[in-house]
């Protein structure tokens, strides 16, 4: 798990080596202002930390360690198991990472002995029915799907059908990033989440918005703007792997006041993980304190 993490941070971690190349007991508050900044810690934030820790000029892992902690204080909403299936609507901009995301979930789903089930709503390219449907080939899962521009409403109520019907544990819907314009896509997500409780009452149970992390904080509008339209319930950090901007979670999970359930860092089904704040923030302080003995 720990190790997990860092490989996710490696990037992170090499730049801010970069910056620091030996580690220290106590870091001066300039050279941690720099590290933070080139980790994509939004500004507000790095000033703030600073703030809150003492006022020596020499910071203790300690001391950092306290203020970063006050980042992550939104915890995960623990998941009904009374409510089965379970439906999960998977949401977010185009190339963000859902589909791939959406093949990792299902995957840490079957290993748990779950039965799920992946509903193909991004109808809007062949392209995306035919990545899902490769995925779900791949790791033996069912799959509903229809042709290219068919409602993905629909879409969506058949897979919740179907998973009633065949007493399946999770839902899984995929949806498309990107329509002819924003008021398209706002008003099909709007849809899809009033089709999805046709099907099944208080369904989707969570609404997951996939954000790239290699965006950094750009991904802060992203998920502004999903959370207006539709409410956000979780966020999955992807491509944490392919960048030095880790430090932009601590604005995610800020500014949108909503839980990281997990981080994805690589491209295979098994590189998704629970998002463990304690150890995300344990690789950034290894990374610049000498370890204690
Ligand atoms: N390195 C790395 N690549 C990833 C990760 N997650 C997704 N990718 C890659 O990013 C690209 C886009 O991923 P998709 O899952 O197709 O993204 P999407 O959000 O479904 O995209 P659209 O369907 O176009 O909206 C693919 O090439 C993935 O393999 C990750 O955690 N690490
Ligand atoms: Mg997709």
């Amino acid at each position: 798990m720990f190790a997990f993490i860092k490989k996710g941070l490696s990037k992170t971690v090499a730049n801010i080596k970069y910056i620091l190349p030996t580690q220290v007991e106590k870091i001066d508050k300039q050279t941690l202002e720099e590290i933070l900044l080139e980790s994509d810690v939004p500004y507000e934030i790095v000033e703030e930390i600073i703030y809150y820790l003492p006022p020596q000029d020499k910071v203790k892992k300690e001391d950092l360690k306290r203020v970063m902690q006050s980042y992550f204080i939104y915890k995960n909403q623990p998941q009904k198991q009374e409510t089965t299936p379970f439906v999960e609507l998977v949401i977010g901009v185009n190339g963000a990472g859902k589909t791939t995301t959406i093949a990792k979930l299902a995957n840490n789903y079957k290993k748990m002995g779950k039965k799920v089930i992946l509903g193909a709503s991004d109808t809007f390219r062949a392209a995306a029915i035919e990545q899902l449907r490769r995925w779900a080939d791949k790791l033996g899962i069912p799959i509903v799907y229809t042709q290219q521009n068919h409602d993905p409403s629909a879409v969506a109520f058949d897979t919740i059908s179907s998973a009633i019907a065949k007493n399946m544990d999770h839902v899984i819907i995929d949806t498309a990033g990107r329509l002819h314009n924003q008021t398209n896509l706002s008003n099909e997500l709007k849809k899809i989440v009033r089709i999805c409780d046709k099907a099944l009452s208080g369904a989707p149970h969570r609404k997951i918005l996939v954000l790239d992390g290699t965006q950094g904080n750009s991904a802060i509008n992203q998920a502004k703007a999903f959370n207006e339209i539709v409410g956000v319930d979780a966020i999955i950090i992807t491509k944490l792997d392919g960048t030095a901007k880790g430090g932009a979670l601590f604005g995610v999970a800020r500014e949108l006041k909503l839980p990281i359930s997990h981080v994805a860092v690589g491209e295979s089904e098994n590189d998704l993980i629970e998002f463990d704040p304690q150890a995300y923030i344990d690789t950034i302080l290894d990374a610049i304190f000498i370890p204690e003995a």
